[in-house]
């Protein structure tokens, strides 16, 4: 992406996105994450609102409410210049919906009942105004001990979920999209003892968001951003915000909608009245992320998807999609201690490690080989069963195998 071109024409504080939600939005609003990154992109200007709209322990389903989003309405209507909502909504209804030992099943269902809560309140939001566009601002992998009796690999899976199914929502709401923080603790400051910073993959952003489960996600949030098991501290939460600017934010407070028109006004220092500014802001971040996912696709899947055959492993229909029964022979795989070869199953193996690896490995095992289906690989498929389809990109994509093309 080129530099973001800012002409200047105002000098006074322009208020241009709201903040919606939990409590991640009321810490990321009381922290100053935005001012601060705000600031560092040149953009001081640039007012977040947020003072009605952020309320700690609130859940998707509380600002699904018509009598709540009257509060998002009415904070729209007393500030009209803003055009850019964040959404931080799902983690406590997603908190109190785990249980210890919950089947896949029935997380699915939770997660789906909470995305569709998030799509009610993203689709509200939009329809106040054509130039408003709405960002769910997703979360990162939790702390440990987020849900009581709960692996952390159990949340981040449901977080995962999530996440997936949001996406999977926008994908048909004109002006709404996903920010995914997956992994963007682990990836920008790595983890003590196990990961160097920037050695584990970016979160994949729009509109492929290759990977989804960015970073590690066996782990929980890595500890020296984590203020308590569900937040983070304020860096943190600066670390999320100037992702959410790089992601998306530069390119719409530029490019608004509706009014100004391209190249809008932002930020003028004083005295400064002609347009032409330039070039004050380029996207880092976010190159430097395609050059992490990169990385990536060179090291990772490259053995185990060579020579492969068109159909993942786990389709075992062929259909070139991944069916919930297909999938859930993939959980089997998650929940048992690896796999192994057989000969006389549908699909050629068997969870469990008394048996030969004397037959190619699965397509879903590729991050790292290693006869284990872990998380990241399980959510890869999972991804794929929600987008309804895959093909083989041999060379493309994390592991060869790219969401089908419409
Ligand atoms: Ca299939
Ligand atoms: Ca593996």
């Amino acid at each position: 992406m080129a530099g973001v071109m800012l002409a200047c024409a105002v000098a006074s504080a322009e208020p241009r996105i709201l903040l919606v939600g939990d409590s991640w939005a009321r810490r990321m609003f009381d922290g100053g994450a935005y001012p601060a990154v705000l600031d560092e992109a040149g953009l001081g200007c640039v007012e977040v609102l947020g003072d009605d709209t952020v309320i700690g322990g609130t859940t998707a389903a509380y600002w699904a409410d018509a009598a709540r989003l009257a509060l998002v309405y009415d904070a729209l209507a007393a500030a009209p210049a803003v055009d850019i909502v964040q959404l931080n909504l799902g983690g406590n209804d997603l908190r109190s919906a785990l249980r210890p030992s919950m089947s896949l099943p029935a997380i699915f269902a939770a997660a789906n009942a909470i995305a569709d809560d998030v799509d009610t309140v993203a689709a509200a939001i939009t329809q106040t105004s054509p130039g408003i566009r709405v960002a769910w601002c997703g979360y990162d992998y939790p702390g440990a001990g987020a849900v009581s009796g709960v692996s952390a690999e159990l949340v981040n899976l449901a977080v995962g979920l999530l996440a997936s199914l949001v996406l999977e929502r926008f994908a048909e709401r004109e002006r709404c999209f996903v920010i995914n923080n997956l992994g963007l603790m682990h990836y920008t400051l790595g983890y003590p003892g196990v990961h160097e910073p920037e050695s584990v993959p970016f979160p994949g952003g729009y509109p492929d968001y290759d990977p989804l489960t960015g970073g590690d996600p066996q782990l929980p949030v890595t500890p020296s951003v984590a203020a308590d098991a569900i937040h983070l501290t304020a860096e943190g939460y600066v670390i999320v915000a100037r992702h959410c600017l790089n992601a998306f934010y530069l390119d719409w407070l530029a490019h608004p909608l509706e009014g100004e028109g391209e190249g809008a006004a932002l930020c003028a220092s004083e005295g400064e009245g002609a347009p032409g500014g330039e070039g004050i802001v380029e996207g880092e971040g976010v190159l430097e992320g395609e050059g992490a996912a990169e990385g990536l696709i060179e090291g990772g899947g490259e053995g185990s998807t060579e020579g492969a055959i068109a159909y993942q492993s786990a389709d075992t229909n062929g259909s070139g999609a991944i069916e919930i029964g297909e999938l859930l022979r993939v959980v089997q795989f998650y929940n048992a201690p690896g796999l192994q070869c057989a000969d006389d199953t549908e699909d050629g193996y068997a969870p469990g490690t008394g048996g030969g690896h004397d037959c190619p490995p699965h397509d879903s095992d590729y991050r790292p080989q290693d006869w284990r289906i872990d998380l990241g690989e399980l959510l890869r498929l999972i991804q794929f069963y929600r987008l309804g389809g895959y093909t083989a990109c041999p060379g493309e994509g994390e592991d060869g195998y790219c969401p089908a093309a419409e």
